[in-house]
Protein backbone atom coordinates (compact mmCIF):
# COMPACT_ATOMS: atom_id res chain seq x y z
CA UNK A 1 0.00 0.00 0.00
CA UNK A 2 1.56 3.60 -0.98
CA UNK A 3 2.42 5.25 2.37
CA UNK A 4 0.00 7.86 2.86
CA UNK A 5 1.25 11.36 1.87
CA UNK A 6 0.57 12.87 5.21
CA UNK A 7 3.00 10.74 7.32
CA UNK A 8 5.58 12.97 5.70
CA UNK A 9 4.56 15.39 8.27
CA UNK A 10 5.23 13.03 10.86
CA UNK A 11 7.77 13.60 13.63
CA UNK A 12 7.70 10.52 15.34
CA UNK A 13 10.58 9.33 17.32
CA UNK A 14 12.42 12.59 16.40
CA UNK A 15 14.33 14.36 19.15
CA UNK A 16 13.52 18.36 18.71
CA UNK A 17 15.93 20.71 20.66
CA UNK A 18 14.29 24.50 21.05
CA UNK A 19 15.81 26.88 22.55
CA UNK A 20 14.27 28.97 25.53
CA UNK A 21 11.27 27.26 24.55
CA UNK A 22 9.55 27.51 28.34
CA UNK A 23 7.55 29.68 26.92
CA UNK A 24 6.71 32.31 23.71
CA UNK A 25 6.98 31.22 20.28
CA UNK A 26 9.04 28.28 20.83
CA UNK A 27 6.63 26.27 23.47
CA UNK A 28 4.16 27.19 20.87
CA UNK A 29 6.50 25.52 18.24
CA UNK A 30 7.32 22.60 21.11
CA UNK A 31 3.91 21.72 21.67
CA UNK A 32 3.28 21.21 17.64
CA UNK A 33 6.51 19.07 17.02
CA UNK A 34 5.26 16.75 20.21
CA UNK A 35 1.61 16.20 18.87
CA UNK A 36 3.48 15.24 15.71
CA UNK A 37 5.61 12.74 17.88
CA UNK A 38 8.50 13.92 18.50
CA UNK A 39 10.32 14.31 21.66
CA UNK A 40 10.57 17.89 23.03
CA UNK A 41 13.69 19.06 24.70
CA UNK A 42 14.45 22.28 25.63
CA UNK A 43 16.55 24.83 27.85
CA UNK A 44 16.28 28.21 29.60
CA UNK A 45 18.47 30.20 31.59
CA UNK A 46 17.02 29.82 34.84
CA UNK A 47 16.17 26.73 36.72
CA UNK A 48 12.31 28.49 37.91
CA UNK A 49 11.44 28.99 34.41
CA UNK A 50 12.77 25.03 33.18
CA UNK A 51 10.87 23.61 36.11
CA UNK A 52 7.91 26.54 34.92
CA UNK A 53 7.87 25.25 31.19
CA UNK A 54 8.25 21.78 32.45
CA UNK A 55 4.76 22.10 33.99
CA UNK A 56 3.42 23.92 30.99
CA UNK A 57 4.39 21.03 29.20
CA UNK A 58 2.93 18.50 31.22
CA UNK A 59 -0.80 20.41 31.43
CA UNK A 60 -0.26 20.04 27.63
CA UNK A 61 0.16 15.60 28.39
CA UNK A 62 3.70 16.35 27.04
CA UNK A 63 6.91 14.89 28.65
CA UNK A 64 9.42 17.27 28.17
CA UNK A 65 13.28 17.13 28.83
CA UNK A 66 14.23 20.66 30.22
CA UNK A 67 17.86 21.21 31.19
CA UNK A 68 19.61 24.63 32.48
CA UNK A 69 21.90 26.23 29.95
CA UNK A 70 22.88 29.24 28.24
CA UNK A 71 22.94 29.39 24.55
CA UNK A 72 26.02 31.93 24.54
CA UNK A 73 28.03 29.66 26.77
CA UNK A 74 30.18 26.98 24.35
CA UNK A 75 31.33 24.57 26.80
CA UNK A 76 27.52 24.60 28.41
CA UNK A 77 26.27 23.83 24.89
CA UNK A 78 28.61 21.45 24.10
CA UNK A 79 27.68 19.93 27.33
CA UNK A 80 24.24 20.01 26.90
CA UNK A 81 24.33 18.21 23.66
CA UNK A 82 26.34 15.42 25.04
CA UNK A 83 23.76 15.22 28.07
CA UNK A 84 20.78 15.28 25.62
CA UNK A 85 22.30 12.24 23.42
CA UNK A 86 23.24 10.17 26.73
CA UNK A 87 19.97 11.05 28.13
CA UNK A 88 17.15 11.48 25.15
CA UNK A 89 19.09 10.69 21.95
CA UNK A 90 20.88 12.36 19.29
CA UNK A 91 19.50 15.48 18.08
CA UNK A 92 17.34 15.48 14.96
CA UNK A 93 15.16 19.06 14.87
CA UNK A 94 17.12 21.97 16.35
CA UNK A 95 14.94 25.36 16.49
CA UNK A 96 17.62 28.37 17.52
CA UNK A 97 14.52 30.29 19.39
CA UNK A 98 16.23 31.74 22.14
CA UNK A 99 16.37 35.30 21.66
CA UNK A 100 16.55 38.55 23.09
CA UNK A 101 16.13 42.46 21.98
CA UNK A 102 17.02 45.88 23.05
CA UNK A 103 14.92 48.81 21.77
CA UNK A 104 17.32 51.45 22.61
CA UNK A 105 18.15 54.41 19.95
CA UNK A 106 22.09 53.10 18.54
CA UNK A 107 23.79 56.67 20.18
CA UNK A 108 22.36 55.31 23.37
CA UNK A 109 23.06 52.32 22.99
CA UNK A 110 26.64 50.81 24.44
CA UNK A 111 28.73 48.61 22.73
CA UNK A 112 28.07 45.95 25.39
CA UNK A 113 24.43 45.88 24.95
CA UNK A 114 25.19 45.82 21.49
CA UNK A 115 27.63 42.58 21.56
CA UNK A 116 24.53 41.15 24.31
CA UNK A 117 22.42 41.08 21.94
CA UNK A 118 24.38 39.76 19.12
CA UNK A 119 25.77 36.96 21.26
CA UNK A 120 22.08 36.00 22.17
CA UNK A 121 20.75 36.14 18.79
CA UNK A 122 23.52 35.05 16.09
CA UNK A 123 26.20 33.85 18.38
CA UNK A 124 24.10 31.75 19.73
CA UNK A 125 22.67 29.64 17.36
CA UNK A 126 26.01 29.38 15.63
CA UNK A 127 27.15 27.82 18.69
CA UNK A 128 23.89 25.35 19.16
CA UNK A 129 24.35 24.38 15.65
CA UNK A 130 27.91 23.61 15.57
CA UNK A 131 27.38 21.03 18.58
CA UNK A 132 24.44 19.33 16.62
CA UNK A 133 25.43 18.94 13.00
CA UNK A 134 28.36 16.17 13.62
CA UNK A 135 25.77 14.09 15.55
CA UNK A 136 22.93 14.74 12.46
CA UNK A 137 25.79 14.19 9.99
CA UNK A 138 26.34 10.31 12.04
CA UNK A 139 22.54 10.03 11.93
CA UNK A 140 22.36 10.95 7.75
CA UNK A 141 19.88 13.75 8.60
CA UNK A 142 19.02 16.74 10.32
CA UNK A 143 16.61 19.52 10.60
CA UNK A 144 17.86 23.25 12.06
CA UNK A 145 15.45 26.03 12.15
CA UNK A 146 16.53 29.65 12.50
CA UNK A 147 13.83 31.50 14.33
CA UNK A 148 14.69 35.39 12.41
CA UNK A 149 12.31 38.18 12.00
CA UNK A 150 11.00 40.85 10.02
CA UNK A 151 14.39 42.48 10.88
CA UNK A 152 16.22 39.93 9.36
CA UNK A 153 14.31 42.12 6.02
CA UNK A 154 13.40 45.69 7.19
CA UNK A 155 15.22 47.81 10.09
CA UNK A 156 12.84 50.37 12.01
CA UNK A 157 14.21 52.78 14.79
CA UNK A 158 15.83 51.40 18.37
CA UNK A 159 16.52 48.12 16.97
CA UNK A 160 20.14 48.24 15.32
CA UNK A 161 21.50 45.37 17.30
CA UNK A 162 18.74 43.18 17.05
CA UNK A 163 18.52 43.72 13.26
CA UNK A 164 21.77 43.27 12.39
CA UNK A 165 21.54 40.07 14.42
CA UNK A 166 18.90 38.43 13.08
CA UNK A 167 20.08 39.72 9.12
CA UNK A 168 23.05 37.89 10.22
CA UNK A 169 20.93 34.88 11.23
CA UNK A 170 19.06 34.81 7.59
CA UNK A 171 22.55 34.52 5.99
CA UNK A 172 24.20 32.12 8.51
CA UNK A 173 20.60 30.29 7.51
CA UNK A 174 22.25 29.94 4.05
CA UNK A 175 25.21 28.82 4.75
CA UNK A 176 24.55 25.98 7.13
CA UNK A 177 22.21 24.67 3.71
CA UNK A 178 25.71 25.25 1.26
CA UNK A 179 27.88 23.51 4.20
CA UNK A 180 25.82 20.85 5.26
CA UNK A 181 22.86 19.93 2.53
CA UNK A 182 25.32 17.07 1.24
CA UNK A 183 24.78 15.26 4.35
CA UNK A 184 20.86 15.93 4.35
CA UNK A 185 20.76 18.59 6.63
CA UNK A 186 18.28 21.46 5.73
CA UNK A 187 18.62 24.08 7.48
CA UNK A 188 16.05 27.18 7.01
CA UNK A 189 14.64 29.99 8.92
CA UNK A 190 10.87 30.51 10.00
CA UNK A 191 10.64 34.79 10.23
CA UNK A 192 7.67 36.06 12.17
CA UNK A 193 5.83 38.51 11.95
CA UNK A 194 4.87 40.54 14.92
CA UNK A 195 3.81 38.18 17.51
CA UNK A 196 1.62 38.53 20.67
CA UNK A 197 4.29 36.80 23.24
CA UNK A 198 5.91 38.07 26.06
CA UNK A 199 9.11 39.89 24.14
CA UNK A 200 6.60 42.64 22.47
CA UNK A 201 4.56 42.90 25.57
CA UNK A 202 6.18 46.63 26.00
CA UNK A 203 4.32 47.10 22.22
CA UNK A 204 0.66 46.32 22.93
CA UNK A 205 0.34 47.98 26.09
CA UNK A 206 -2.02 49.88 27.43
CA UNK A 207 -2.42 53.35 27.52
CA UNK A 208 -3.04 54.76 30.98
CA UNK A 209 -6.60 56.27 29.32
CA UNK A 210 -7.21 52.76 28.01
CA UNK A 211 -6.54 53.00 24.50
CA UNK A 212 -4.72 51.08 22.16
CA UNK A 213 -0.34 51.25 22.77
CA UNK A 214 0.18 53.63 19.47
CA UNK A 215 2.81 50.39 17.92
CA UNK A 216 -0.66 48.63 18.14
CA UNK A 217 -2.47 50.78 15.94
CA UNK A 218 0.68 50.83 13.49
CA UNK A 219 1.54 47.02 13.66
CA UNK A 220 -2.47 46.54 13.25
CA UNK A 221 -2.38 48.63 10.26
CA UNK A 222 0.86 47.61 8.03
CA UNK A 223 -0.53 43.71 8.59
CA UNK A 224 -2.37 42.69 5.99
CA UNK A 225 -4.37 40.30 8.16
CA UNK A 226 -5.08 43.49 10.48
CA UNK A 227 -3.84 41.57 13.67
CA UNK A 228 -1.21 40.68 15.79
CA UNK A 229 0.14 37.02 15.13
CA UNK A 230 0.16 33.76 17.83
CA UNK A 231 2.67 31.38 18.59
CA UNK A 232 0.13 28.90 17.44
CA UNK A 233 0.19 31.03 13.61
CA UNK A 234 3.97 29.32 13.28
CA UNK A 235 2.79 25.52 14.57
CA UNK A 236 1.92 24.24 10.76
CA UNK A 237 5.27 25.86 9.09
CA UNK A 238 7.55 24.58 11.70
CA UNK A 239 6.25 21.73 11.63
CA UNK A 240 6.97 21.81 7.46
CA UNK A 241 9.91 22.59 7.53
CA UNK A 242 11.10 20.22 10.62
CA UNK A 243 9.33 17.16 8.73
CA UNK A 244 10.38 14.89 5.70
CA UNK A 245 7.94 17.12 3.47
CA UNK A 246 10.24 19.90 3.11
CA UNK A 247 13.73 17.37 2.51
CA UNK A 248 14.10 19.40 -1.04
CA UNK A 249 13.86 22.59 0.83
CA UNK A 250 16.68 24.30 1.91
CA UNK A 251 18.51 27.97 2.57
CA UNK A 252 14.36 29.09 2.53
CA UNK A 253 13.80 31.76 5.41
CA UNK A 254 9.63 31.25 5.49
CA UNK A 255 7.76 34.57 6.74
CA UNK A 256 4.97 34.29 8.67
CA UNK A 257 4.05 37.59 9.17
CA UNK A 258 0.19 38.12 7.67
CA UNK A 259 1.47 39.53 4.45
CA UNK A 260 3.53 42.47 6.43
CA UNK A 261 6.38 42.20 3.81
CA UNK A 262 4.63 42.47 0.69
CA UNK A 263 2.32 45.76 1.97
CA UNK A 264 3.26 49.15 2.19
CA UNK A 265 0.57 49.88 4.35
CA UNK A 266 -2.51 50.79 4.76
CA UNK A 267 -3.45 53.94 1.81
CA UNK A 268 -5.28 57.55 3.55
CA UNK A 269 -9.06 56.89 3.66
P1 LIG B 1 10.44 35.70 24.60
O1 LIG B 1 9.02 35.62 24.96
O2 LIG B 1 11.29 36.80 25.16
O3 LIG B 1 11.16 34.30 24.91
C1 LIG B 1 12.53 34.20 24.63
C2 LIG B 1 13.02 32.93 25.28
O4 LIG B 1 14.43 32.81 25.05
C3 LIG B 1 12.79 32.95 26.79
O5 LIG B 1 12.44 31.66 27.23
C4 LIG B 1 14.18 33.33 27.28
O6 LIG B 1 14.44 32.90 28.58
C5 LIG B 1 15.05 32.58 26.31
N1 LIG B 1 16.42 33.07 26.34
C6 LIG B 1 16.84 34.35 26.22
N2 LIG B 1 18.18 34.40 26.31
C7 LIG B 1 18.62 33.13 26.49
C8 LIG B 1 19.90 32.52 26.66
N3 LIG B 1 21.04 33.25 26.66
N4 LIG B 1 19.97 31.19 26.83
C9 LIG B 1 18.84 30.45 26.87
N5 LIG B 1 17.58 30.94 26.72
C10 LIG B 1 17.50 32.27 26.53
O7 LIG B 1 10.57 35.77 23.01
P2 LIG B 1 9.58 35.26 21.86
O8 LIG B 1 8.69 36.38 21.41
O9 LIG B 1 9.00 33.93 22.23
O10 LIG B 1 10.66 35.07 20.70
C11 LIG B 1 11.31 33.84 20.49
C12 LIG B 1 12.18 34.03 19.26
O11 LIG B 1 11.38 34.55 18.21
C13 LIG B 1 13.30 35.04 19.48
O12 LIG B 1 14.44 34.63 18.74
C14 LIG B 1 12.73 36.32 18.86
O13 LIG B 1 13.76 37.18 18.40
C15 LIG B 1 11.97 35.75 17.70
N6 LIG B 1 10.91 36.59 17.16
C16 LIG B 1 9.91 37.05 17.97
C17 LIG B 1 8.87 37.79 17.37
C18 LIG B 1 7.72 38.36 18.15
O14 LIG B 1 7.01 39.22 17.59
N7 LIG B 1 7.49 37.93 19.37
C19 LIG B 1 8.87 38.02 15.99
C20 LIG B 1 9.95 37.54 15.23
C21 LIG B 1 10.95 36.81 15.82
P3 LIG B 1 14.33 33.97 29.79
O15 LIG B 1 12.90 34.19 30.04
O16 LIG B 1 15.07 33.28 30.90
O17 LIG B 1 15.01 35.24 29.32
C1 LIG C 1 10.18 45.18 17.60
C2 LIG C 1 9.64 43.79 17.74
C3 LIG C 1 10.06 42.97 16.54
C4 LIG C 1 9.52 41.57 16.68
C5 LIG C 1 9.91 40.71 15.53
C6 LIG C 1 9.31 41.18 14.25
O1 LIG C 1 10.60 45.76 18.61
O2 LIG C 1 10.15 45.66 16.45
O3 LIG C 1 10.10 43.19 18.94
O4 LIG C 1 11.45 42.94 16.45
O5 LIG C 1 10.01 40.98 17.83
O6 LIG C 1 11.28 40.52 15.44
O7 LIG C 1 9.53 40.15 13.30
CA1 LIG D 1 12.75 37.11 28.24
Amino acid sequence: MEKNFLQNFSLEGKVALVTGASYGIGFGIATAFAQCGATIVFNDIKQELVDKGLAAYKEKGIEAHGYVCDVTDEAAVNALVARIEKEVGVIDILVNNAGIIKRIPMTEMSAAEFRQVIDVDLNAPFIVSKAVIPGMIKKGHGKIINICSMMSELGRETVSAYAAAKGGLKMLTRNICSEYGEYNIQCNGIGPGYIATPQTAPLRERQPDGSRHPFDSFIVAKTPAARWGTPEDLQGPAVFLASDASNFVNGLVLYVDGGILAYIGKQPK
